[in-house]
């Protein structure tokens, strides 16, 4: 009797050594599922990082300002494109001192003698008026203010890859559009335009 209990206990002690045995081989298994689904998961990562074919196109464009509502406010401004990103400098006289609203409106067509030609503000993506790079929202025109010194003469530099020139990109191409300074300053709250007031220069985005 006595030898039938140890023979039960042996056979109960590698029947359950077995079954851990498994259990290692089962954990095994899953860990290296786990890395495989790992992989899986990154290689489309690397895809959707690829930059847009027009990163390698390199362009420069030339725009003048010219004086609306009886201002005489004027100036030029140079838009360049290298590696995706858009640069603009922008330089202008006949300001009265102090901040003026600068914004991209929707329609290169200076024509009339108020601006107002060039439509609203351009705002490919429907989001509301604000500051550039708010959480809550801005237009991809809304540049922003300007500071006029004594004498009128201001000058402003913004570079960003929200804008393209030419690429086609209907949520960035910022040809065919126009460049709008303002009398009044943008208090980048009221909707739509931020009660920039008069427009005192216009030009557009053309090559
Ligand atoms: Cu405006």
């Amino acid at each position: 009797m006595k030898h039938a209990i140890l023979y039960i206990s042996i056979l109960a002690l590698t029947f359950s050594t077995a079954c851990k045995s498994d259990k290692k081989e089962e954990a095994k298994e899953a860990t290296e599922m786990t890395t495989e689904t790992e992989e899986t998961v990154t290689t489309p990562k690397t895809t959707s990082t690829e930059e847009p074919a027009y990163y390698a196109d390199k362009k420069k464009l030339t725009m003048a300002l010219e004086p609306k509502s009886d201002s005489k406010v004027s100036g030029n401004i140079v838009f360049t494109q290298d590696n995706g990103a858009v640069t603009m400098v922008a330089v202008i006289s006949g300001l009265s001192e102090g901040e003026h609203a600068i914004h991209i409106h929707e329609k290169a067509d200076c024509s009339s003698d108020d601006g107002k030609s060039t439509g609203g503000h351009w705002n490919p993506t429907g989001e509301p008026h604000g500051k550039w790079g708010d959480d809550a929202g801005y237009h991809k025109g809304d540049i922003g203010n300007l500071t006029a010194d004594a004498n009128g003469h201001a000058t402003i530099t913004k570079v960003t890859d929200e804008w393209c020139i030419g690429c086609g990109d209907d949520t960035k191409d910022i040809l065919g559009k126009a460049i709008i300074v303002h009398q009044g300053v943008d208090d980048f709250k009221s909707q739509p335009s931020g009660a920039a007031g008069t427009r005192v220069s216009c030009g557009g985005i053309i090559q």
